[in-house]
């Protein structure tokens, strides 16, 4: 657990008692703090960790709170509890924050922090791998499942992978990464965001928080995150003098140094062959941006390409869930909007496709080039009428099943030896499960009836 002397005696209230607000709640009384929590659900109250109390900072009075600790999850640019804190003055941060915060206590270390619209859990995954295989301590956490404030605090060299997330970065203030990487810009989140900038500046942020010494990795493949390295690459405008009192020109401060930009792109990554886990055009991008991390940690070749050869994947994401009657079955559960499911549907010649959910777009435009691919489509939750609809207007056979369970079972029945059942969703999760990796799991049970049946 990372814990760090400076909170003791703070209070901070945290609101969200999932996976980063547990290990927040521990971390926090461990480090002496006092800790007031809450979540919404009753279920999650009910294991709150001893040393912390109960309490709504929707109803308890926040002054004197040194802060309030927000899962990622909790909406903030809908839910009261920001326009609450402005009010009393109070901070509104995430357990990355708490982490920042904590880095002066840690042994001597670098931290790499990863956001962008996709491939961020295989950069991330991919980029700790090689540090792994090169002997260098590490761990990694953050939006790849893991929260960062659990973790056991690494020896002295070591270094901490973070995979961030938009909604963390919003949460986040004085984390300067030694590396930030951005992997890509496309349309994602935008219920949470006022339109795409928002959304594109809130990964901008990432870069804003680091300082000359620091370097960018930046994949340039993107019209937004072009934009976003060039932005950084121009030195900063020499300051203004604006007019004092009495005329005298006033000299403005300098404005804060930029990191160094590293641009790559998916061009970089050479020959794919040898590396049977990173493969695909989205993948080449990812290798691209782990790379220069890990060159830019000095790590010696030999052991980024070991590395790149032994990355074994991570699961719901182009997962091999099992052959049956010589079909392929994929859980491409990750794939949570248009853009990530383009690559997998690019991937295989003759695609059962099981799509749906909660969508975060009114089109499928980046993944109508690989339509040629599809054999039928299979629709489920929310959105299963709407692309059903959509996709049979493209001259796709497209049907709508409603459920994941129904849509294996179609697929099944039609699929030939030599196809692919792909569950590469293009949307959220939410509406009829947890999360994703809730709706992976259930497509491979229900892989596993098939088995079971046939
Ligand atoms: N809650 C309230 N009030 C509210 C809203 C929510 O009390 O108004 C409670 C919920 O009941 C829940 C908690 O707050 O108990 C929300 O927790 P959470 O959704 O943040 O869940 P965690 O388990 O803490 O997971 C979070 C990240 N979740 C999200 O960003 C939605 C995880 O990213 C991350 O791995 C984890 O912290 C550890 O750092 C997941 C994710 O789906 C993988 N991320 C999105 C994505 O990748 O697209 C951004
Ligand atoms: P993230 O953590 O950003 O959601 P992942 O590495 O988990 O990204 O990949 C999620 C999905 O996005 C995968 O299923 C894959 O199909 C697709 N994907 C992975 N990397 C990229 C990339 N660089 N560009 C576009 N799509 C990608």
């Amino acid at each position: 657990m990372i814990t760090n002397p400076a909170f003791a005696g703070r209070r901070y209230a945290v609101l969200g008692l999932a996976r980063s607000g547990l290990a927040t709640v521990r971390a926090l009384v461990e480090s002496g703090a006092l800790v007031t929590a809450w979540d919404e659900r009753a279920e999650a109250r009910a294991i709150l960790t001893p040393g912390a109390t109960l309490g709504d900072p929707m109803a308890i009075d926040l002054t004197g709170f040194d802060g309030i600790v927000v899962s990622p999850g909790v909406p903030l640019n809908t839910h009261p509890i920001a326009e609450r804190a402005r009010k009393a003055g109070v901070p509104v941060i995430g357990d990355i924050e708490l982490f920042a915060q904590a880095r002066a206590a840690l042994p001597a270390h670098k931290v790499v922090g990863i956001t962008g619209t996709n491939g961020k859990s295989t950069t991330t995954a991919l980029i700790h791998h090689i540090l792994v295989t090169a002997g260098v301590p590490t761990t990694m956490g953050g939006n790849i499942g893991l929260p960062i404030l659990g973790q056991a605090p690494l020896a002295a060299g070591g270094v901490y992978v973070l995979e961030l997330s938009s909604f963390q970065i919003d949460l986040t203030h004085s984390l300067a990464c030694d590396i930030a990487v951005l992997t890509n810009i496309t349309p994602d989140h935008l219920d949470r965001y006022a339109g795409f900038d928002g959304y594109a500046a809130s990964k901008a942020r990432l870069f804003a928080m680091q300082g000359s010494g620091q370097v960018a990795v930046i994949a340039t493949d993107d019209q937004p995150s072009a934009d976003l390295a060039h932005g950084l690459a121009i030195p900063p405008a020499a300051p203004l003098a604006l007019d004092g009192a009495f005329g005298a020109k006033m000299p403005l401060p300098m404005p804060p140094a930029s990191p160094t930009v590293v641009p790559v792109s998916a061009r970089d990554a050479g020959d794919q062959s040898a590396w049977p886990a990173l493969q695909g055009p989205h993948n080449a991008q990812n290798v691209a941006a782990a790379v220069a991390v890990a060159r830019l940690l000095g790590i010696a070749e030999a052991a980024i390409t070991q590395g790149l050869r032994s990355y074994p994947g991570l699961p719901h994401r182009m997962e091999r869930v099992a052959e049956v009657h010589g079909v392929l079955y994929v859980n491409d559960s990750k794939a949570t909007n248009a853009t990530s499911a383009a690559p997998a549907l690019a991937a295989y010649p003759k695609v059962h496709w099981i799509l749906g959910g909660r969508r975060k777009t009114d089109e499928l435009d980046s993944c109508a080039p690989h339509y040629g691919h599809v054999v039928a489509a299979y629709t489920i939750g929310e959105s299963a009428e709407f692309y059903a609809q959509l996709l049979l207007e493209s001259g796709i056979y497209a049907r709508n099943v409603g459920t994941l369970e129904a849509a294996v079972r179609a697929a099944a029945m039609v699929a030939r030896a030599g196809e692919t059942v792909l569950l590469s969703p293009a949307c959220a999760s939410y509406d009829q499960f947890k999360d994703y990796e809730a709706r992976g799991d259930a497509f491979k049970a229900a892989v596993v009836m098939l088995g079971d049946r046939m």
